[in-house]
């Protein structure tokens, strides 16, 4: 059974949306807007490769990268054969198609998760993650409910912490990339790909890295244009579309490509695409008594 801790996120209202205007156009981050959400369940924590583990155990799932052979892996961190190297998409040269690669292996076949079982799962497809719900008897976050858990009660700051990315004496608070994107990580953060989901310190909500790490599935269809035409209590997404909203950025995020470890950043992918950098965490299907 699905073993996450979770927190109570109280009903409430919000500004979603950038106010600082630090996203990029074509994501539509703004117009901000207020947001009324009933309270909800929601994980502390990414889905582990541990709890994928169990899910996996009960139910002999078969995810979407196993049953293509392959999955998308960052450059720097491939352990495989050359010959498992099929592809190299040229707008995003740092992702390569790995054979071989999926969630028990996530830099490729030398690779396995013994030592990271309370990492979050990776290469897991939204519709993976659907899967998994099911069985667990919880839901993906609408993209609503996810920003307002994220923000952890600070009305309009830019990070779960507040407006500035480091603390005190210039520590990271986040797993992110520092150095040269996408040649030079000096990991500064302390992680080079994943960290454990209990990294860094939780948010006002309890929650733990919703930036940085790894993206995360949320339940809606991606409309850059959403924002303009949402209703205001409880939105659920746009009634179709073509890629499902992603959250949160990941360890691969950095200033000079991808400032997305921002509450309010927002990006999307296919349904049945799989990445090295993206999870999910979950949400209790019914709305909680208070
Ligand atoms: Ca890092």
């Amino acid at each position: 059974m699905h073993q996450i801790q979770q927190a109570l996120i109280p009903a409430g209202s919000f500004a979603m949306g950038d106010g600082y205007g630090d996203g990029r156009r074509p994501d539509g981050e703004t117009t901000v807007y207020a947001v009324e959400l009933s309270g909800f369940s929601i994980d502390v924590t990414t889905v582990t490769n541990t709890d994928f583990a169990r899910f996996v155990d009960a139910t002999a799932y078969v995810t979407e990268a196993e049953r293509f052979g392959y999955s998308a892996v960052f450059h720097l961190s491939v352990m495989a054969d050359t010959a498992d190297v099929i592809g190299q998409p040229p707008q995003t040269p740092w992702w390569l198609g790995v054979t071989g690669a999926d969630w028990r292996h996530p830099s490729g076949r030398y690779t396995d998760i013994a030592d990271i079982g309370e990492h979050p799962v990776v290469h897991v497809s939204f519709n993976d993650a659907q899967a998994y719900c099911a069985w667990a008897d919880r839901r993906l976050p609408t993209e609503a409910e996810w920003e307002y858990a994220s923000r952890g009660g600070l009305e309009g700051a830019r990070f779960p912490w507040g407006d500035e990315l480091l603390g005190a004496g210039g520590a990271w608070r986040c797993n992110i990339w520092q150095g040269t994107f996408p040649t030079v990580n000096t990991a500064a953060d302390g992680w080079l790909t994943t960290a454990p989901v209990r990294s860094y310190e939780p948010n006002g909500f309890g929650l733990w890295q919703t930036v940085g790490n790894v993206w995360e599935w949320c339940a809606d269809w991606f409309d850059a244009q959403y924002y303009a035409n949402s209703p205001r209590v409880n939105p659920v997404g746009p009634a179709t579309g073509e890629t499902r909203v992603t959250r949160g950025g990941s360890f691969l995020c950095h200033d000079s490509y991808c400032n997305r470890y921002r509450n309010a950043a927002r990006s999307s992918n296919t349904p049945d695409s799989s990445t090295g950098n993206t999870g999910f965490r979950t949400v209790a299907p019914a709305a909680p008594s208070f």
